[in-house]
């Protein structure tokens, strides 16, 4: 009797790959990096030529704590390197909360906002994605980085993290924003103690049946590194999380994740391949 061609099944929808590209002295993890234009370039297509489907660039840390910059600072810090990635062909994203940086971004050849505070931060963001016809990621987010970690306290983390996405959405639609460019992110590590990181991690199936493509977005977060903290209490350093970041890609992959946002592209491509081969061979 013969097999039935199992290889041949179209199979699932693969999950996306945003590769992180953090043009910022202060990031938590890459900092400093990539400040030159041409390191930045460099980066990009190499992660895209890892298996990136988007590159994230960014001007301004969001890590606890961070100071902001002004805007002019956060646009010169990108505009050139986007738009060399852009010019080679590849999606890029701009990680920003101003409508002003988005602008200037989407004018340079990027194609999606990720906006970290959904929409929140600047009331003309809404405006600069409905006119540009752009995909715009509106992640959950209750306050700038300076003072985040205060305003971690919920009811029910996942009830009360849905609740308030539902409310950008609905936002960004009164806006005149197209529901098909919207993509959802819980927001991990935002005013997010650990315990709400693992319980959002847990029920992310609840956020995929919102309807929207979800991004989740742990990558050596700080939650982490306190799951994988040695007998002293130190946490595992940040260079050191890779592993762990790998774990809660495949398993947001498992609970239908539209996709993750990465700094090592080339290992989450990997595990990308034996989720998909695993899923054809269903
Ligand atoms: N986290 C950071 C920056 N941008 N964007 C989205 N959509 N979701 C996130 O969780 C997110 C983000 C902070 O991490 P980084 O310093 O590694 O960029």
């Amino acid at each position: 009797m013969t097999e039935p061609q199992a290889s041949a099944a179209p199979g699932p929808a693969l999950p996306t790959i945003i590769g992180i590209l953090n043009i910022t002295p202060d990031s938590f993890s890459d900092g400093g990096r990539y400040l030159d234009f041409g390191d930045a370039v460099a980066h990009g297509a190499q992660m895209a030529a890892e298996g990136a489907d988007i590159v994230d660039v960014g001007g301004e840390s969001t890590r606890p704590g961070a100071e902001r910059v002004d805007a002019a600072t956060e646009t010169a810090r990108v505009v050139d390197a986007i738009a060399a990635l852009a010019e080679r062909g590849l999606t890029v994203s701009i990680d920003t909360t101003r409508a002003a940086v988005a602008a200037a971004a989407i004018e340079a050849g990027a194609s999606v906002v990720n906006d970290v505070s959904g929409g929140l931060a600047d009331p003309d963001m809404a405006r600069v994605v409905a006119d540009t016809g752009v995909r715009w990621i509106l992640m959950h987010w209750r306050g700038h980085s300076a003072d985040m970690q205060r305003l971690a306290h919920y009811d029910n983390v996942v009830a009360d993290v849905k609740a308030e996405l539902e409310d950008r959405v609905e936002a960004a639609l009164d806006s005149g924003v197209d529901r098909d460019n919207l993509i959802l992110d819980p927001g991990i590590g935002f005013a997010k103690t650990a315990e709400h990181n693992w319980r959002l991690s847990a029920h992310l199936h609840e956020f995929v049946a919102l309807g929207y493509p979800l991004l989740f977005a742990s990558s050596r977060k700080t939650y982490l590194g306190k799951l994988l903290e040695d007998e002293s209490g130190k946490p595992r350093p940040v260079g050191q999380r890779e592993a762990a970041t790998l774990a809660t890609s495949i398993l947001a992959f498992e609970a239908g994740a539209w996709g993750v946002r990465v700094h090592d592209v080339a290992g989450t491509a990997d595990a990308r391949a034996v989720w998909a081969a695993t899923k054809r061979a269903l």
